[in-house]
């Protein structure tokens, strides 16, 4: 229910950017003074990034997912590099991330990632989309070192979204092939 009124609500302020600018001297003009507004007022989130080479180092960013434009929510997962797997707290790439490099490489137990805007103040049970750039299948479980439900990860450039059963689960992840 909420994602159909939330999809309705971006219909709708997208129709209306069009219609002013179409008043004015055409949709450029309107919409991109629109957009940066709304950007000024996205909040941020933290995705926590574990390098191949151990390192692990948080960057903040906007939390594009909850623009209302289409063309700032496409960049909600547009920091996720080609090489990287990066999990999302939210759908469609919102709210705090976690993010691994190469292969091989995963994690035994979110719940020693911190997170601290995360509910429970950490990453476990929290995925519930992702995008995966490595080129390689990967596997989540529902509970940490790799028991419990097992779901496969395949390549996606664009958000994943889990079904609504998957959602909030992840515990743990690996690569895989
Ligand atoms: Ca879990």
């Amino acid at each position: 229910m909420t994602s159909q009124r939330s999809f309705a609500g971006r219909v709708g302020g997208f129709a209306k950017v069009v219609a002013i600018g179409g008043a004015l001297a055409g949709t450029l003009f309107a919409a991109a003074p629109a957009q940066a507004a709304e950007e000024a007022g996205l909040p941020s989130r933290t995705i926590t990034t574990h390098h191949a080479d151990g390192k692990v180092t948080a960057v903040k960013e906007l939390d594009y997912a909850k623009a209302r434009s289409a063309a700032l929510k496409v960049k909600a997962a547009a920091s996720c590099p080609d090489g990287w797997i990066c999990l999302y707290e939210h759908e469609n790439g919102g709210g705090n991330a976690i993010a691994f490099e190469g292969h091989p490489s995963g994690h035994n137990d979110f719940s020693r990632i911190s997170c601290p805007s995360c509910h429970g103040g950490t990453f476990n049970d929290q995925m519930s989309s992702f995008v995966n750039k490595t080129g390689r299948t990967w596997w989540w479980y529902f509970d940490a070192h790799g028991h419990g439900e097992r779901h496969n990860m395949n390549r996606a450039d664009t958000p994943f979204n889990l079904a609504r059963h998957e959602q909030d689960k992840a515990s743990s992840i690996y690569s895989w092939g």
